[in-house]
């Protein structure tokens, strides 16, 4: 069996400064969705799992909704099943409208939910508040089935999930979930909810991660989805890379009055991939974030932000240094794991 693992594709997430920069970004995240579905006609898949974040609110538009689901119908009349859980940014929650166009072999699950799919057993849930208590209900399950071959799909913190241009780490906090945590006769869990495409807990766990850039926090991530290949007794896993809009970050610091000066004049700022200046140092005035907008107009920098953006913040330097250069070409593999049963 073949299964194609993606999420947090936050379909309706919005960013820039024109309608056209907007439209730009929201189509992006579509177009890198429907690239995976081309994906996963011409690998031949027989599957996709969706971990979540599947829009960018919990009440996103018709047409954002409508445009989704008509990109699944037609997977489901090639044949290829699909099952999304929704995530945090769904509250929990996914569309009623989304629900009541009605398609075989397409799950959208918004309650704890039992999937038999050939010999495996999917167990998807919604993001929880409460992971343990889920996955005590998923151990139970899976000691009175002890031979099923049980796939999780979820959207959840696993501890040791790692983001951000610090490799931050998320670990002993009451809200992550450890390996003992996990039922120990499962295959594997497809999770939703960290951004970058990561492997954890012995091969246990594998987040695919965003279609696409929303935060600056993942300027250095390549995005992608998984492929996993199920066999009788194993399974392999490799991580592919998509297309994705370019980031870049120039830090500008800002002494005494500098900021009018030749400081910006010698920055570049590039107008086609989403730039951040971030202007660090102290605290500016109510007149240099005037100064500011003047000087970078939306129309010619549709897709540049600046923080701070309130003049009585100031920042901390959040980026390794040379940021702006670090746009690498990452691609890199996931070694397959034998899972002997
Ligand atoms: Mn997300």
């Amino acid at each position: 069996m073949r299964i194609l693992a993606t999420a947090d594709s936050h379909f309706g997430y919005i960013y820039g400064r024109t309608a056209q920069a907007k439209n730009l970004i929201t189509q992006h995240f579509f177009d890198s969705f429907e690239n995976l579905l081309k994906i996963a006609r011409r690998e031949k898949v027989d599957l996709i799992l969706h971990g979540g974040d599947f829009f960018n609110k919990s009440k996103p538009k018709k047409k954002f909704i409508a445009k989704a689901f008509n990109l699944i119908a037609r997977l489901s009349d090639d044949g290829i099943n699909f099952v999304a859980i929704p995530g945090n940014h769904d509250r929990s929650y996914l569309p009623d409208t989304l629900l009541s166009y009605f398609r075989k072999n397409v799950h959208f699950l918004n309650t704890y939910s039992i999937i038999e799919m050939d010999d495996i057993t999917i167990i998807g849930f919604p993001y929880s508040n409460d992971p343990v208590s889920v996955m005590n209900k998923i151990s139970r399950f899976a000691k009175n089935n002890p031979s099923k071959k049980i796939i999780i799909l979820c959207h959840q913190l696993f501890d040791g999930a790692s983001f951000g241009p610090h490799n931050h780490i998320f670990t002993n906090r009451p809200d992550t979930l450890l390996t003992y945590h996990l039922p120990s006769t499962i295959k594997f869990v497809v999770s939703g909810h960290i951004h970058r495409s990561q492997t954890l807990q012995n091969n246990k766990v594998f987040y695919p991660g965003s279609i696409g850039r929303t935060s600056f926090m993942e300027i250095v991530e390549p995005k992608g989805y998984l492929i996993f290949e199920l066999e009788e007794h194993f399974y392999s896993t490799n991580f592919y890379e998509i297309p994705s809009i370019p980031m870049e970050v120039k830090d500008v610091e800002v002494h005494k009055a500098a900021l009018f000066s030749s400081e910006l004049e010698n920055c570049e700022i590039n107008p086609d991939v989403r730039f951040l200046l971030r202007l660090i140092g102290r605290k500016l005035t109510e007149n240099e974030i005037k100064y500011l907008w003047a000087k970078y107009p939306a129309t010619e920098y549709p897709l540049m932000s600046f923080s701070p953006k309130k003049p009585n913040m100031m920042l901390r330097n959040l980026y390794t240094k040379n940021q702006s250069s670090l746009y690498p070409n990452i691609s890199y593999n996931y070694n397959g794991s034998k899972n002997n049963p």
